[in-house]
């Protein structure tokens, strides 16, 4: 990809406003710290911290960022690492408490509905423009020009100001956003609830206005302590008592009906009204999906081409740490993947928009492609090259682009029981709280051996690969599967298994085999590259379930999301397959109720589940090959 570094210091610094000094001493302040209250139209007051250059000369543009979390109450001392190449560039930065966190005045409702069509409503769409209005006219010397970036829900805001957004809104780079908390991201995925997710989210944001809150496990493997708990219902009469309203509204509202429709505000989305640098990580824990949504709707109506959309192997927010130059044990070839992305994407897009310095991104796309670590631009997404091939299932276990010979030989399945007593760990216990995020951050690159070997897990694995086989756009798993019971969940994963020989050294560089240490290595490694979860009853209506019919043979179609991936030769490929993924998942009774947020301890069945692998049924899954 091109550098834009090359632009001269002397030509940003004379555009920016920042005046030639010295570096500064550790002791200069780098920014001054201004708090002030910002009004917006209902007479609300929101707490809002304003960062200046301490060497600001001229205007300059505001970034500003929007955020639940807490803004800083002094002033850094050193540059935090992810600001400091937009820092270079010159900017004010503002940062705001959304209204009822913090000090912020209002009433926190934890919601992305954003109804425009009432004029007296506040959202967080009116609440950003209210703001902007008013920091162009009270913040000195800037320059007229606002920008926003953030993520997760600092992201949520900045995607929810292309609604309506204010005249001085120049660009803005939304990342990880959730825009449909039903259909994906962090509260579901297809309706099957992310139990551990939600549960764990809701408590922090809405126990307590003053700060974020974890809530206080009495068992460290929270694995066994949702099993314990048994039927959600459980959470309000054990914990909660009604007393966190997302949590009330997710169980109350468990199918796809108008409170969830009216919170996928992406759908009032149908063109690309600012600038908008779209970030998305392969292996986001949180909000992998969001961001796509947003790039797909605003390119509805994008004739200035400014909807653009980045994406890389970051975990939740990984492009904002210092370097991102690994993911777990998985290292990106020596690439700083997070640093490199601010310094030649993030960076020069706002320098363009903001202070009209350097060119206009040419690309649509630009990714960080796993496995052979390497950054693409892409003038189109997904890649016009890129061939639907499917990937086959076998009844012996084995995968291969071969599809099974035609017939329909009922004998070509494999089967296993699942029961929802015993569900299937979604990482390996025992698994700490989601919050504050340790190991919850790396799980969806954990190796998958830690579950291959139950009966309960279906794995089909290739022959080596010949040849490198690179996979770009748009992944899904058509299974034909039957379960006996009337209601089931399938997951399907599809894994990168790394050689025997993929270290050359599995031994601790400072200890070796004499001392019996071995370092965690990547020698078989089972890499997860795309995983999801679908719920039966709602395979023909999210509005209105309907149970399944006990072992009749279906096609489930398991979205399996964007990905830019290469299996490189001597890797195989691997799927599995299983019917728990527990606690990010809530059980399924396996018995079709009206709502499984209602079951009680007895309606939860163990299940036989088919995954069938006939020529008239081919479980396979489709991958954008480009050859
Ligand atoms: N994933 C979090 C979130 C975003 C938006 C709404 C609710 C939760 C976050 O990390 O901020």
């Amino acid at each position: 990809m091109r550098h834009l570094a090359s632009l001269s210091v002397a030509t940003l610094l004379m555009a920016t406003g920042i005046a030639k000094r010295p570096t500064p001493v550790a002791h200069d302040p780098i920014f001054t710290l201004q708090e002030v209250m910002v009004p917006v139209r209902d007479g609300v007051h929101l707490q809002t911290v304003i960062l200046t250059p301490a060497n600001q000369t001229g205007p300059l543009p505001i970034l500003f960022r929007r955020t639940p979390y807490g803004v800083p109450s002094q002033a850094p001392d050193s540059m935090p690492p992810n600001l400091k190449e937009l820092a270079q560039d010159g900017y004010i930065f503002v940062i705001q408490n959304l209204r009822g966190r913090f000090k912020s005045e209002g009433v926190f409702k934890l919601s992305s509905q954003v109804d425009l069509d009432d004029p007296k409503a506040t959202n967080e769409t009116t609440d950003a423009y209210d703001s902007i209005d008013w920091l162009l006219k009270n913040v000195p010397n800037n320059s007229g020009k606002v920008g926003m970036y953030g993520v997760s829900y600092d992201g949520l805001t900045t995607g929810l100001t292309l609604l309506h957004p204010h005249p001085a809104l120049k660009a803005i780079s939304e990342q990880a956003s959730p825009v449909d908390q039903w259909m994906n991201d962090d509260n579901h995925r297809w309706g099957a609830l992310r139990e551990s997710y939600d549960f764990e989210y809701a408590v922090m944001e809405q126990s307590d206005k003053n700060t974020n809150t974890n809530f206080a496990f009495e068992t460290y493997d929270t694995y066994q302590w949702y099993l314990d708990l048994g039927p959600l219902s459980n959470i309000n009469a054990k914990y909660l008592h009604g007393s966190i309203p997302y949590w009330n509204s997710t169980i109350e509202h468990p199918n796809y009906d108008t409170f969830w429709k009216k919170e996928a505000w992406v759908n009032q989305l149908h063109a690309s009204t600012v600038p908008n640098l779209n970030v998305a990580g392969f292996w986001d824990q949180e909000d992998p999906w969001g961001p796509w949504q947003i790039f797909r709707h605003e390119a509805e109506h994008d004739p200035d081409h400014t909807d653009l959309i980045v994406a890389g192997p970051w975990y939740h927010g990984e492009w904002q740490t210092a370097k991102g130059d690994s993911i777990g044990i998985i290292p990106f070839g020596g690439h700083e993947t997070a640093r490199e992305f601010r310094e030649n994407i993030e960076a020069p897009f706002f320098r363009y928009y903001l202070h009209g310095v350097g060119e206009k991104p040419a690309w649509q796309a630009t990714t960080f492609q796993t496995g052979s670590n390497s950054w693409h631009t892409y003038t189109v997404w997904p890649p016009k090259e890129a061939t639907p091939t499917n990937l086959y299932l076998h009844a012996d276990g084995t995968l291969s682009f071969r599809a099974p010979s035609a017939g329909t030989d009922m004998s070509l399945y494999r089967e296993y029981v699942s029961d929802p007593a015993n569900p299937v760990p979604y990482r390996q216990r025992p698994i700490s709280p989601t919050y504050p995020a340790g190991d919850w951050r790396r799980w969806e690159v954990a190796d998958q051996r830690f579950v291959d070997h139950r009966p309960d897990v279906l794995s089909y694995v290739s022959a080596p690969l010949d040849h490198d086989v690179t996979v770009s756009g748009q992944l899904s798993a058509q299974l034909f599967a039957s379960t006996s019971g009337t209601d089931a969940d399938f997951i399907v994963k599809l894994i990168d298994v790394y050689p025997e020989s993929a270290q050359a050294n599995a031994w601790k560089a400072s200890a070796g085999p004499s001392t019996g240490q071995f370092a965690r290595s990547l020698n078989g490694y089972e890499l997860p590259i795309a995983m999801e979860v679908r719920r039966g009853r709602y395979l023909t209506s999210n509005e209105t379930p309907q149970p399944l019919v006990a072992g009749r043979p279906i096609e489930w179609t398991v979205p399996l999301r964007d990905h830019d991936h290469v299996f490189l030769k001597g890797h195989r490929m691997m799927v599995q397959v299983q019917s728990t993924w527990f606690p990010i998942i809530d059980r399924n009774p396996q018995k079709f109720i009206p709502s499984i947020y209602q079951a009680t301890a007895g309606d939860f069945v163990k299940a036989t589940q088919r995954v069938y692998s006939t020529g008239k049924m081919p479980s396979h899954i489709v991958l954008p090959v480009v050859r």
